[in-house]
């Protein structure tokens, strides 16, 4: 009996973590780009100031990254794999290309 309570405890404990590692709220990406086969996947993203944008790695095993065109507004890592986030602050039109593979090319646009 005492064994049944400690599983019943245990598993409310399990489900209490995934659903607080689940409730991400306001942090949630508006936009997510998929880079995979060469591009970025939609090449151009709307969101409106304030909001985040997740870039997930996706491509075999070939590295990418992400680097606005301009000044380097944002600039991830090289990566095969994971994701990288990046959260506007100012309304305006980004474009933003892959180091090694200069023909990737994206766009976010950010609406006041
Ligand atoms: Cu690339």
């Amino acid at each position: 009996m005492k064994k049944l309570l400690i599983m019943v405890v245990a598993l409310a404990g399990l489900l209490g973590l995934t659903a607080c590692s689940g409730d991400s709220g306001s942090d949630a990406p508006a936009a997510t780009v998929r880079v995979e086969n060469m591009s970025y996947s939609p090449a151009s993203v709307t969101i409106k100031k304030g909001e985040t944008v997740e870039w997930i790695f996706d491509d075999n095993g070939l590295p990418h990254d992400v680097v606005e065109s301009t000044d380097e507004l944002f600039k991830s890592d090289l990566l095969t794999e994971g994701s990288y986030s990046f959260t506007f602050e100012e309304a305006g039109t980004f474009d933003y290309h892959c180091t090694p593979h200069p023909m990737m090319l994206g766009t976010v646009v950010v609406e006041e």
